[in-house]
């Protein structure tokens, strides 16, 4: 099995989550201190396959080594999957988590509970550093709340309700997010490629 790989994110959110779902691989997780000098990647593609591909290919090719990338979106039935592969900058170039919610929140006002359905999906790739690609997936269901609830986690988090626990990701906290979450999901299939390489 591979000792340590890059995880090309420039989302420190992400490292923990990744650092905490991995932490029972003997794996190393890269510091982000080497990307210092890394270009950041063009997220240009239509899908989240095509953007975790090309994170993860660019710095494997660039470091030589083995790497890790993640690509996630918030898909919402009401919005036909928007924002999607779009969500890091749906409201504009630059925004904060916070414009992103308020203006997500708004884009649903007065829609009812129902349909307010969305899921979150996580795209893992993993590239050799030769550039092979192997892909795991990850997604969780759940609604678009009627408001912000929760200080803990990132982005979408905080609109996030999970039926099951009738509770937004936020106010679950990062332990049982990390159990159930998109991105978890796509760690633990992405666990079982690792120990096979
Ligand atoms: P890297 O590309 O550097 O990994 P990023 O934050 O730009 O970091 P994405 O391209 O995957 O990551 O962007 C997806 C956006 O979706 C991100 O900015 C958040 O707004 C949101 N997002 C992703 N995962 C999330 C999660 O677990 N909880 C809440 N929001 C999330």
């Amino acid at each position: 099995m591979i000792k340590e790989i890059i995880f090309a994110t420039r989302n420190l959110h992400k490292i923990e989550e990744i650092k905490e779902i991995l932490k029972d691989l003997n794996i190393k997780i890269a510091p982000m201190i080497s990307f210092d000098k890394y270009p950041k990647t063009i997220e240009d593609g239509k899908t989240l396959e095509e953007n975790a591909a090309k994170k993860a290919r660019e710095a494997a090719e660039f470091f030589k080594q083995w790497t890790i990338a993640d690509d996630s979106g918030l898909e919402v039935d009401y919005l036909n999957g928007a924002p999607g592969v779009y969500s890091a900058r749906y409201a504009g170039e630059g925004c904060s988590y916070d414009d992103t919610n308020k203006k997500l929140l708004a884009d649903l006002n007065g829609v009812a509970e129902e349909k307010r359905t969305a899921k979150f999906r996580t795209v893992i790739a993993i590239s050799s550093p030769e550039g092979k690609i192997y892909f795991t997936e990850g997604k969780i269901f759940g609604t678009i709340s009627l408001r912000v609830a929760g200080t803990s986690g990132f982005g979408y988090d905080p609109i996030f309700y999970v039926p099951e626990y009738g509770k937004t990701f936020s106010e679950l906290g990062s332990e049982v997010k990390n159990s159930i979450s998109h991105r978890a999901k796509a760690l633990q299939k992405a666990k079982e490629v690792l120990k096979r390489l």
